[in-house]
């Protein structure tokens, strides 16, 4: 398992910063935020300005990944780096268009699970100067029982010589609204496919030179495709997962789906011509098989502009271009996972297979069910309803709280709520609903049973593509 580990993130991190691109001449600069310290299952959520290579120059490479006090790389069996994104807030406070509006800044780098590198083809570069004032959001979750302490680490190759730069554009799926996941009912038939895309309107007369996709579990692959020329596929970024043994399906607690191990990196020094106005079509696909809760779909897409329109909207495709992907021992379609509900048990975190309390029975769906969220328990362990039943949590802790649904034949997931707040669900679908809150995954479990309905004419829907989404990931940006 570790050497897996390993090899991945030496192939990951020191082949891509000594690798191709024009890195040779350039300087290899390290930095650090830090340190966060998180208690036993935390999960943190920093938002911080952090330290700037304050270099008047290009950066041409980039990588983060979370290291301990002596610089040495932390496991996941400790903590993982579920995301990073770095913003630039200095030289572009609030004029930059085709971003969302009450964002503020330009995200320029961002990995999460899949451990993507920032890698521009020769001669292009991404524009630093000593001013810049940076942004890093980031989320780390602790798998460890002890309090761990760590840093964000960002490694950069940056030159000072002139370099094509190049501006990164965030597309997201979702547009623009503030939380960038969504979640993926499940429960369609084997080999279903659940597409969400949108269509982008190039900004700019340029160049794709280089692209990647941040995508979470479940996902088959994220595409850029170009309408005004039958639909061709202009670029992907396929996901590859580790194998069963990979350390990310094997630690306990097991918070969320795991996500890819690398998404392919997109580069072309001639670069696919993009034109202004033009619109991009825009695509994540996931398996919409088995319940996805909080996905994503985020294309960074490192554009180098150009003064004149391109003539031909249809050109030809660069034949320089590749999308990098990840071989060896990893799996091309996403694997149906199911996460178990872990608690301690003498100080060991261990698979629950029922959460323990006492059944409440409710007999028809005009029952409804309130959960109440106090002292840091669902005083309502247990649950067997009815399909079609409303169940609400009334979150009266003052401490903040979630529930989501760790396996069970749909997802769901509310937001993190307290002080009253309420949160419903209608469970139309018959089946064993493992729940538990996402903060405090180790003693706050639940199950609810929901039971076929006994009036065989009463029709339920089952749930729209669109479940309620999940917070979890609102700082990626
Ligand atoms: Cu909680």
């Amino acid at each position: 398992m570790r050497r897996i580990a390993g090899t991945l993130f030496a192939l990951l991190c020191f082949g891509g910063l000594t690798g191709t691109a024009s890195g040779a001449d350039g300087r290899e600069v390290v930095m650090r935020a830090g340190p966060y310290t998180l208690g036993a299952f935390e999960t943190l959520k920093p938002k911080d300005i952090v330290k700037t290579p304050t270099v008047d120059g290009y950066i041409t490479q980039m990588f983060a990944r979370l290291v301990d006090a002596s610089g040495q790389p932390v496991e996941i069996q400790k903590v993982m780096l579920h995301h990073v994104v770095f913003i630039n807030r200095g030289r572009f406070a609030g004029d930059r268009k085709a971003k969302c509006g009450a964002r503020f800044g330009e995200p320029f780098y961002g990995t999460g699970e899949e451990n993507q590198s920032l890698d521009l083809p020769e001669g292009y570069g991404y524009r630093t100067r000593p001013k810049d004032k940076w942004k890093m959001q980031t989320m780390l979750m602790s798998h460890s029982n002890q309090a761990q302490k760590v840093y964000v680490e960002y490694r950069m190759r940056i030159t000072r010589e002139r370099q094509e730069p190049v501006t990164p554009y965030w597309v997201r799926v979702t547009n623009c609204r503030n939380d960038p996941s969504w979640s993926v009912p499940g429960g369609g038939p084997p080999g279903a496919v659940s597409l969400r895309s949108k269509l982008w309107r190039v900004p700019e007369n340029g160049r794709i030179v280089a692209g990647g996709a941040h995508l979470h579990g479940g996902a088959h692959d994220m595409t850029i495709r170009q309408p005004a020329c039958r639909g061709r596929r202009l670029m992907g970024s396929d996901p590859t997962y580790g194998p069963p043994e990979h350390i990310s399906y094997n630690v306990k607690p097991v918070l969320h789906e795991p996500g890819p191990v690398n998404t392919a990196w997109f580069m072309s020094g001639e670069g696919v011509n993009i034109r202004k106005g033009e619109q991009l079509r825009i695509t994540a696909a996931y398996d919409a098989e088995k319940p996805h809760g909080g996905v994503m779909g985020v294309w960074h897409i490192y554009v180098a502009a150009r003064k004149r329109r391109p003539k031909s909207a249809c050109a030809e495709l660069p034949a320089d271009r590749v999308e990098r992907k990840l071989t060896g021992n990893v799996r091309d379609s996403p694997p149906a996972v199911r996460i178990p509900l872990t608690s301690l048990r003498d100080g060991v975190p261990t698979t629950l297979e029922h959460p323990e309390g006492r059944l409440g029975f409710f007999e028809s769906p005009l029952d409804r069910p309130i959960v109440d969220v106090l002292y840091g328990k669902f005083q309502q362990v247990n649950l067997s309803v009815a399909a079609g039943t409303t169940v609400t949590w009334k979150f009266t802790d003052p401490v903040p709280h979630k529930v989501q649904a760790a396996n069970g034949p749909r997802a769901m997931g509310s937001p993190t709520l307290a002080g009253g707040s309420r949160y419903e669900r209608q469970f139309n679908v018959a089946g064993v609903y493992q729940l538990f809150c996402y903060l405090h995954p180790m003693t706050m479990h639940q199950e609810v049973t929901v039971r076929p309905g006994d009036d065989p004419l009463a029709e339920f829907p089952d749930e729209g593509v669109d479940a309620v989404g999940i917070d979890e990931n609102d700082d990626y940006y």
